[in-house]
C-alpha cells in the first residue's frame, strides 16, 4: 500500500519524519455532529458498531473532519468479552454493563475463545470497508483492550471507581485470575492478527484501567499478558498505553512494542530518561486543556511538544477527548501540532 501520509507509521517505527504526527484518543465520537447524526438514526451504540458501512462512515470522519494523520477503527474494547460469551449492554449517559459476570470456575469455564473472523467479523468487515474508502489517505489503527483492563469488566460488570470487586479475584483467586486473563489474551490475540490481515498498520493496546493495580499486581496480572501479544504481532508496530501505571515504564520499554503511551501525569522527559532513546513515545497533552481559549490551546500544545524534542513522537491527548470538547478547539490542537 502507498499512502498519502505514512507519518504514523514512520514514526512508530522511530524514523525521521517531516513534522510531527497527530490523533486524538476516542476522535470518533461524540465530539462530532456529524457522528451524533449517524448514531441517532440508530437503535445505540451498539447497532453501530455491528454496522460496518456505518462504522467505516464514522472512522474516516475525523480524517475528513479534523484533519488528523490517522484513523481509528471504530468499535470497542468490549468486543471482545462478548464475543467470548459476556454480551454487555452500552446504556446511555452510563456506559457498559454486563448483565452476567464471572465470578467462578463454572462461569469461567463457559467461556470461549472465539474464532475472530465469526464472532469479530463486524469490526473486520468495517475495516475493509474503510480501507477501501480512505484508499491510502492515512493509515488505520487497529485496538484491543489489554487484558487486566478486559478482566475488570467481565468480573466487576461495568464501569467503576475503585474496580473493587475485579482486584479483590486477584487477591483472593489468583488461579482462576490467571486463567481468565490467559482466555482473554488468546482471544485478543487471535482478533488483532485478524485486524492487521483485514488492513490496519498499527494496534494500540488499552490497559485503561492499569493504574489501579499495585507495581506488584501489575508485574504478576497485567505486564505478562501485554508480552504475550507484543511478542504475537510482529508485523505492524505495537503501542502499548498503560494509563496511570507510571511505575511500570522501565518494564514496558523492554517489551516488544515500537511507542508507549503516556497519560498528562508522565512528564515527557523523565519518560524519555526512564524509557530510552529507542521507543516512540505517544501523548500527553491533558484533555481538559481543550476547554480554553485557542491561545492557551496553541500555548499548552507547544510546550508540550518542545518536552518530546529531539525523540520520536506522536502527538495525542493524554487519555480519550471527551465528549462536550469542541471540534473547532481539537482542530486547534491538531492545527498547532502541525504547524510546529
Ligand atoms: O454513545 C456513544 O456514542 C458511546 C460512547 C463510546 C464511543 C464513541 C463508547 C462507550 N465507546 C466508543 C468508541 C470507542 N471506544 C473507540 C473508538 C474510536 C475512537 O477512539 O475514536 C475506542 C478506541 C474505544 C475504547 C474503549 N472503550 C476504552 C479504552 C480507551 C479509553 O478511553 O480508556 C474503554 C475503557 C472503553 C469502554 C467504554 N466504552 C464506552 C464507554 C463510555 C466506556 C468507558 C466506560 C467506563 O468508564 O468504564
Amino acid at each position: 500500500m502507498t499512502y498519502q501520509n505514512d507519518l504514523i507509521i514512520r514514526a512508530a517505527k522511530g524514523e525521521l519524519v517531516e513534522r510531527t504526527p497527530v490523533w486524538l484518543m476516542r476522535q470518533a465520537g461524540r465530539i462530532l455532529k456529524e457522528y451524533r447524526d449517524v448514531r441517532s438514526k440508530l437503535s445505540g451504540f451498539k447497532e453501530l458498531v455491528e454496522t460496518p458501512e456505518l462504522a467505516a462512515e464514522v472512522t474516516i470522519q475525523p480524517v475528513d473532519l479534523l484533519g488528523v494523520d490517522a484513523a481509528i477503527i471504530f468499535s470497542d474494547i468490549l468486543v471482545v468479552p462478548e464475543a467470548m460469551g459476556l454480551t454487555y449492554e452500552m446504556l446511555e449517559q452510563k456506559g457498559p454493563h454486563f448483565p452476567k459476570t464471572i465470578q467462578t470456575e463454572k462461569d469461567l469455564d463457559a467461556l470461549i475463545v472465539p474464532d475472530a473472523y465469526e464472532s469479530l467479523a463486524y469490526t473486520l468487515d468495517a475495516i475493509k470497508i474503510t480501507k477501501k474508502e480512505l484508499a491510502g489517505r492515512v493509515p488505520i489503527i487497529g485496538f484491543a483492550g489489554a487484558p487486566w483492563t478486559i478482566f475488570s469488566y467481565m468480573v466487576e460488570g461495568g464501569g467503576s471507581k475503585t474496580f473493587s470487586k475485579a482486584k479483590k479475584m486477584l487477591y483472593t483467586n489468583p488461579t482462576l485470575s490467571h486463567t481468565l486473563l490467559n482466555k482473554i489474551t488468546q482471544t485478543t490475540i487471535a482478533y488483532l492478527k485478524a485486524q492487521v490481515e483485514c488492513g490496519v498498520e498499527i494496534v494500540q493496546v488499552f490497559d485503561s484501567w492499569a493504574g489501579i493495580l499495585t507495581e506488584e499486581q501489575y508485574k504478576e496480572f497485567a505486564l505478562p499478558y501485554i508480552k504475550q501479544i507484543c511478542d504475537s504481532i510482529n508485523s505492524v508496530p505495537v503501542t502499548v498505553f498503560a494509563k496511570g501505571a507510571y511505575f511500570v515504564r522501565k518494564e514496558i520499554a523492554a517489551l516488544n512494542c515500537r511507542t508507549i503511551g503516556l497519560d498528562w501525569n508522565m512528564d515527557p522527559i523523565e519518560s524519555r530518561k526512564i524509557i530510552g532513546a529507542d521507543k516512540t513515545l505517544q501523548g500527553n497533552l491533558d484533555p481538559c486543556v481543550l476547554y480554553s481559549d485557542f491561545k492557551t490551546i496553541e500555548r499548552k500544545t507547544k510546550e508540550m511538544l518542545d518536552q518530546y524534542k529531539g525523540g520520536s513522537h506522536i502527538a495525542n491527548l493524554g487519555h480519550g477527548v471527551y465528549p462536550d470538547i469542541t471540534p473547532d478547539a481539537v482542530r486547534c490542537f491538531i492545527d498547532t501540532v502541525k504547524a510546529y
